[in-house]
């Protein structure tokens, strides 16, 4: 009977590795649908999820939308769901429209798992709600975030004075919670004035205009949170057009190169870089592992290198810097 046994284990053994081995010849198709093909977050995000791809022999696919914007990118995702992908890797636009175009991919079978944004809470595999059914959330901590850019930009104000928020839209998973951080974080600070915040929709140079709007209202205005890549570099913009540069204090959320060249002349003070391509690879690796029958961590969060002048030339912390 032993004997037995042993060979059925045995056998058994040599079932699971072949079908492992199966699993692991057949070669997966991973998509990547980002916010907007055109931002060096996500050009930055495609570069970790290739190199994860090629390191577990996957093929990726990224494929996305000119704008931020659910109404364009609705039918990338619709395009993306009929071709069929192994998995789905998404930065949804709305934490609500994405929902229901979402849960098309799961009726599918395709698994779905959100990168930088969320749907729903962001809390996944709960079974709570109606938005739980991504395998899991993989993006940077946006409200301590939010909370670093406060304090960067309390103790480059010296604690008084008047801010405002540069912010995308309501409704987007990371900004939002950018925004909540910062300003709960700002309670601490009570010489500081947190104006209302002003929301771009992405544009720069709808940032550029309304802080020259805000600064004519408030010509004591002492510094300004750009939340996003688009909303800060538009909110330098227009403290440069209004002649403020060292003047009105300005915190960057995301580093692309021309925000490293605002540090440099003295326009940014500090930047807060995310770790986009940390975010792509894990991304592409949790896909990979779940098709592959491991089990994958409901939430994985990367982290953040701040950037002022004195340490933005560094290797260590120029490594972060996005590419174009
Ligand atoms: O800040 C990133 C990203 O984290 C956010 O969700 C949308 O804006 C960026 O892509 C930068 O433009």
């Amino acid at each position: 009977i032993v004997t037995a046994l042993a060979a059925l284990a045995v056998g058994a053994t040599v079932l699971t590795s072949s079908i492992a081995a199966h699993a692991q010849d057949k070669k997966f198709t991973v998509a990547l649908i980002p916010g907007l093909t055109t931002d060096g977050f996500y050009i930055t995000m495609r570069k970790g999820a290739e190199a994860a791809a090629k390191a577990v022999g996957a093929e990726l696919v990224f494929q996305g939308a000119p704008e931020f914007n659910p109404v364009l990118q609705v039918p990338v995702l619709d395009a993306i769901i009929a071709r069929k992908p192994d998995a789905i890797l998404i930065a949804p636009t709305d934490k609500v429209q994405l929902v229901e175009p979402l849960k098309k991919a799961q009726a599918a079978g395709i698994p779905v798992i959100t990168v930088d944004t969320f749907i729903g809470t962001g809390n996944y595999q709960t079974g709570a709600g109606d938005a739980d059914f991504p395998l899991a959330y993989i993006a940077s901590d946006n409200v301590l975030g939010g909370r670093i850019a406060a304090r960067s930009l309390a103790k480059a104000i010296g604690e008084k004075g008047k801010v405002f928020v540069s912010n995308v839209k309501p409704g987007v998973s990371t900004t939002d919670q950018r925004e909540e951080g910062f300003k709960d974080e700002m309670k601490n600070f009570p010489g500081i004035e947190v104006l209302e915040t002003q929301f771009n929709d992405n544009d720069s140079n709808k940032a550029a205009s309304q802080l020259q709007s805000v600064f004519a209202r408030n010509p004591d205005l002492a510094g300004v949170f750009g939340a996003n890549l688009f909303s800060a570099l538009g909110a330098a913009n227009g403290v440069q057009q209004a002649g403020q540069t060292g003047k009105v204090k300005v915190v960057a959320f995301d580093a692309p190169p021309s925000i490293v060249d605002n540090i440099k002349s003295g326009l940014v003070d500090i930047a807060i870089a995310q770790h986009p391509a940390e975010i792509g690879y894990y991304g592409l690796i949790s896909a990979f592992a779940h098709l592959t029958g491991q089990s994958i961590p409901v939430s994985i969060g990367t982290g953040f290198t701040v950037m002022d002048k004195d340490n933005v030339d560094k290797p260590e912390i120029a490594q972060f810097i996005y590419k174009d």
